[in-house]
């Protein structure tokens, strides 16, 4: 029974990688490592597999990027994504809208979440085991009550910007390298606003880990012109 049962399991979806040109174009890359947190490790959100990733991603810490720079969900206890707050069941959606903007009826689907990554507790916390020296700066999301933030750079309706954006321009930037957690969801929005801000984008593909299966988050990322490759390829390069 339980072989049958596991046959149906889907193989993990990995896109094609590519190497990193040195094309003798400007190449000034920054490494993003996104929300390495316990609640997402080992806590109330955590993503199968996401312990496996933490020593590929030391290794790429290790390496001279311009820039590096942290990721971390950081909620008060009663945010806008936690189910809780909205007395509903974990992974339910329903449709938020900007503190600030309701009357123009831009709501956003919302998934509710389990509470994670609570401010000032263990779960917001960088997974024991990361390299936390290396970073120059550290971005922490979602700390507005009423605002979810997937993406690094900006709120999820794209009004407020995090210090990212000026961060990565003062270091004159051309290439940024997701890693981390959820591929499906930060990982995702983040990537995507890398492009959006003008940057070739790459996405670390053993170095990330998904909430659900990837082939979607990963479709959508190809369309928008975002790269994959691997932490073998970025070693070459870095
Ligand atoms: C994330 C769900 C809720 C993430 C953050 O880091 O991908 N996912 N909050
Ligand atoms: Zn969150």
């Amino acid at each position: 029974m339980a072989d049958s049962a596991q046959k149906d399991v889907k193989p993990a979806y990995t896109p094609q990688t590519e190497p990193i040109p040195d094309d003798g174009k400007p190449f000034v890359p920054a490494l993003l490592v996104i929300d390495m947190q316990n609640d997402f490790v080992y806590g109330s959100l955590a993503v199968p597999g996401a312990s496996n990733i933490i020593n590929r991603v030391n290794q790429l810490i290790d390496l001279p990027f311009t820039t590096k720079v942290a990721t971390r969900d950081y909620h008060p206890d009663n945010h806008v994504s936690f189910a809780k707050t909205h007395q509903q069941e974990p992974f339910s959606r329903i449709i938020i809208y900007h503190p600030d903007d309701r009357d123009e009826l831009k709501g956003l689907e919302q998934v509710l979440w389990p509470v994670h990554c609570v401010a000032n507790t263990v779960g917001a916390d960088f997974v024991p085991g990361l390299t936390q020296t290396m970073f120059e700066k550290t971005i922490f999301k979602g700390t507005h009550r009423k605002v979810e933030s997937y993406s690094a750079f900006r709120d999820a309706w794209a009004r407020d910007e995090s210090e990212l954006p000026g961060h990565l321009a003062e270091h004159g930037i051309t290439d940024v390298f997701c890693v981390g957690l959820a591929g499906d969801f930060c990982v995702k929005y983040t990537a995507l606003d890398a492009v959006d801000y003008g940057y070739r984008t790459w996405v670390v593909v053993d170095c990330v880990k998904s909430i659900s299966q990837d082939e979607v988050a990963w479709d959508k990322l190809k369309n928008a012109g975002v790269h994959f490759t691997t932490s073998e390829f970025v070693k070459k390069r870095i």
